[in-house]
């Protein structure tokens, strides 16, 4: 994985070396030479890198740095890459080739920085309290909290509810046209409220529908206007559904872009064409264009070879996690649901692999259930603050849990996990941090595959 400590890092890498110079050095140390991933970059940058002046050396850090005649080389122990800097521009040899930028600026990528090492509360078995919002729903999917402080809910089957002051509002916010049916996966899904919500009233949502051509997924972009919500353009539309792995998940990133989680639909070789847009993790603009900065250029995928992904969250301290699907046939196709950390145009592997196989060509998961066991993992949110922060909390219809998973500084290493409310309030389709820091979690014990009780789909809350 691509963990970089933050720029902070090469910078600190580049003043410690400060007194050697990144101002270019005259001499050149005779017999010196470039090794490894140096040679590499340096074969690319040959005349903007210059010769080499002295042999790798430590940076301190657990970084080599070597100097050049016109700058530093480095190789960044925490994400695994190189980078020749001449103290204003950087290049670093990443995911996408080489790439050139400010030493003041960052790609996209470079958020998945070292994290702060968890805090030792986080690391023993918590025994959180939960209360009942809202009762009466069905199968909520999604949860979007608005800065005027309503909570807009969709629920599978085509509705948009509304949850102001902690009460679940009687009227429907909006209706729109899905194809659901109980036990399919598809129909309304995932729902984001713009982050200039307060100015442009917009909302962004995720549906199945039924077509001239059969099912399809589309993103729409919706207004709320007097209390009530009309759609207002379609911003993607033709994203491969079927009765089941439907993706569904809308999120907008700290880079400001909205991302959308789909599934191959039951068809696995999707998952690996880059032509289509199942089995992925896709990017957008909010108004619905390719960003520039994308890793397959004209392309809204961000990552690929994915089953069916049905959470994305982002750490606090940088880091795109998702929650993905294993293969349900009988073993050893069976099972295996993933935890991954996403680089933007990383192949993850389905179907070729399942499971960690180690395979080159794909990147493995931090996490994955086991050839035994499913979780049926869904949405997925972090705890920013407080004795648990930086835990993962991912729901799981399968597994009727709430995940509160830690990583470590490398925001890699599992060092602890558990299952809360475990088979207390059934299925669990999303987590939602709310302002006040608890969380909402949705039920989804209506969705054709669970036992609902009489006040089912439930919202509840939850707080340590
Ligand atoms: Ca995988």
């Amino acid at each position: 994985m691509r963990f970089f400590k933050s720029y902070a890092k090469l910078a600190s890498s580049i003043a410690m070396a400060a007194g050697l110079a990144v101002t270019p050095a005259q001499a050149q140390v005779a017999a010196c030479r470039f090794v490894l991933g140096f040679q590499t970059l340096h074969s690319a940058l040959a005349s903007v890198a210059g010769d080499c002046v002295d042999d790798q050396a430590s940076g301190g850090n657990g970084d080599a740095l070597q100097h050049t005649t016109k700058g530093l080389l480095v190789w960044r122990k925490a994400d695994n890459w190189t980078a020749f800097t001449d103290g204003f521009r950087t290049w670093v040899n990443g995911p996408n080739g080489i790439q050139q930028r400010l030493n003041t600026q960052r790609f996209p990528w470079e958020w998945g920085v070292q994290h702060s090492a968890p805090p030792q509360s986080a690391l023993t078995p918590t025994n959180p309290s939960s209360s009942v919002i809202a009762t009466g729903l069905e199968v909520p999917w999604a949860l979007s909290f608005a800065p005027d402080g309503r909570a807009f809910v969709t629920e599978r089957v085509g509705r948009i509810r509304i949850v102001q002051s902690g009460v679940l509002q009687a009227g429907v916010w909006a209706t729109l046209p899905v194809a659901a049916r109980p036990g399919n996966e598809g129909g309304l899904l995932g729902l984001a409220v713009d982050s200039d919500f307060s100015a442009n009233h917009f909302l962004y949502v995720y549906y199945t529908y039924a077509g001239g051509s059969g099912l399809a997924n589309r993103i729409v972009r919706m207004v709320d206007s007097n209390g009530s919500g009309t759609v207002d353009r379609v911003l993607l539309d033709g994203i491969p559904a079927g009765g089941n792995h439907d993706g569904g998940r809308l999120a907008f990133g700290p880079d400001g872009k909205l991302y959308a989680t789909t599934g191959e639909a039951g068809v696995p070789a999707l998952a690996q064409d880059l032509g289509s847009l199942g089995g992925k993790i896709l990017r957008l603009e909010r108004d619905g264009s390719v960003p520039a900065d994308n890793p397959f250029a004209g392309s809204y995928v961000y990552s690929l070879g994915h089953r069916n992904v049905e959470g994305i969250a982002w750490h606090p301290e940088g880091g795109l996690y998702e929650t993905e699907h294993g293969p349900s046939g009988a073993a050893p196709f069976c099972c295996n649901d993933e935890i991954n950390l996403i680089d933007p145009g990383v192949n993850y592997g389905w179907p070729a692999v399942y499971g960690n196989q180690s395979d080159p060509s794909f990147r493995d998961a931090l996490l994955q259930s086991g050839a035994a066991t499913t979780w049926a993992p869904t949405g997925a949110a972090f705890i920013r603050q407080g004795p648990l922060a930086g835990s993962l909390l991912f729901t799981g219809l399968q597994s009727q849990a709430l995940h509160r998973v830690v990583f470590g500084a490398d925001g890699r290493t599992v060092l602890f996990q558990e299952q809360l409310l475990r088979r207390q309030i059934g299925r669990l389709r999303d987590v939602e941090p709310a302002p006040d820091g608890l969380f909402w979690v949705l039920t989804s014990n209506r969705d054709g595959r669970g036992s609902p009780s009489g006040d089912d789909d439930r919202i509840v809350r939850v707080s340590w």
